[in-house]
């Protein structure tokens, strides 16, 4: 049984964030909002659904799936695509694959000494966060 992912998760680093905005089209202008953003998770279970919250000071996003169910992502706020998504556990990652416009999307999320990992990548263009557990929530 992997380690929970639940949680309130704050980002302490953030590796070519840029890359993938612009692998996903998003405007110089929003990037650079984008880039100061203090980044937040909070990931909660339900049975088999997950909601996976993305909050920051200037927009919040939100995906509930289930594992292994195929579902319909709108990325609203975020590059405003329709992806066909589906996210499954590879060893102690949950891993998304997202199909649509762009090609080798998708992410995967795992906890490694007490840290939460994401790896986001889109195209040819990867970039890595790291968040660290906030206690106090
Ligand atoms: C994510 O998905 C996506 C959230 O983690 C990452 C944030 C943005 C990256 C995508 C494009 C940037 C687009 C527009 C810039 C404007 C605003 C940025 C707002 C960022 C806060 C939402 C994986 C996730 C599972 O669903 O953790």
């Amino acid at each position: 049984m992997p380690v929970s992912l639940c949680g309130t998760w704050d980002i302490i680093s953030n590796v070519n964030f840029e890359g993938y905005m612009i692998a996903l089209g998003i405007s110089p202008y929003l990037r650079k909002i984008a880039l100061r953003l203090k980044l937040r998770k909070v990931i909660e279970q339900r049975g088999d659904q997950y909601i996976i919250k993305t909050v920051s000071a200037f927009r919040n996003y939100t995906i509930s799936f289930r594992v292994g169910q195929e579902f319909v992502e709108f990325t609203q706020g975020l590059d405003n695509r329709h992806v066909k998504s589906l996210v499954t556990w590879e060893g102690n990652k949950l891993v998304c694959e997202q199909i649509g416009e762009k090609k080798n999307r998708g992410w995967s999320h795992w906890v490694e000494d007490d840290k939460l990992h994401l790896e986001l990548h889109c195209e040819g263009e990867i970039c890595k966060q790291v968040f660290k557990k906030n206690v106090a929530e």
